[in-house]
């Protein structure tokens, strides 16, 4: 295991933690043996499309990252990504359908959780990524959000695809790390195929990355259960 986020990120960038998502395809079976949740079609289609016109008329700012002190800090070499405030409707909206899983993940996850954090939207463009990171370390000094959390959600708004073409993205793979117990795998970074309306969860102490868009724009909103 790693001391701290940073010495993980240290050891991932020497294997190249990017190249090893890129292209590969794990099927769903296998991530869930794995401890990543997935549901499709959590929200449809319809629902994607009204949500990404919400954050194509919200107020965007650029995402921060929480790096060990008593905030967050814009560090755009971890994580370069615009974060997006939608219309509170929007939001409570997603909160709803979000806190409805609330049953299912404390026992899927064996944790007692009966809340979630306001969704955050984020929008990934060319170039953007979130490096090696974990939602909840552990760490006694951090703000009460993010010491609370327990289940991390991202649900897809958009699909990830080869081309990259009409609404989809290429690139920005979410990938999963010390998922395999074999200590030669611990580099290997496990991706899941982002789809529109796709929720994915898995627990708040999991390294994980979106590596670099490369076309597209790329749509997801996060959350944390507590
Ligand atoms: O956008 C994503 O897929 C994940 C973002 C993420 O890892 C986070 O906000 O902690």
């Amino acid at each position: 295991m790693y001391a701290s986020p940073r010495e993980f990120i240290l050891n991932a960038r020497g294997a190249e933690p990017f190249a090893s998502a890129r292209g590969v395809r794990v099927n769903t079976s296998i991530t869930t043996q794995l401890g990543i949740y997935t549901e499709e079609g959590f929200l449809d289609r319809e629902a994607c499309e009204s949500l990404k016109a919400s954050v194509r008329a919200g107020s965007r700012e650029r995402a921060k990252v929480y790096e060990g002190g008593t905030d967050y800090v814009l560090n755009e070499s971890r994580r370069s990504a615009v974060r997006v405030t939608v219309s509170d409707t929007a939001a409570s909206a997603v909160k709803e359908r979000l806190l409805a899983k609330c049953e299912d993940f404390s026992r899927r996850f064996g944790v007692g959780v009966s809340d979630c954090q306001e969704p955050t939207f984020l929008v990934y463009k060319p170039g953007d990524f979130f490096e090696p990171h974990r939602d909840h370390a552990g760490n006694q000094n951090a703000p009460d959000r993010v010491r609370r959390r327990r289940v991390s959600a991202v649900v897809f708004l958009n699909d990830e695809s080869a081309a990259g073409v009409g609404g989809d993205y290429e690139g920005g793979s979410l990938a999963f790390y010390g998922l395999l117990k074999d200590p030669r795998c611990r580099h290997v970074g496990i991706p899941v195929r982002g789809m529109a309306g796709t929720l994915v969860a898995f627990r708040s102490d999991v390294f994980h990355q979106v590596s670099p868009v490369t076309k597209g724009e790329r749509f997801t909103i996060v959350s944390w259960f507590f």
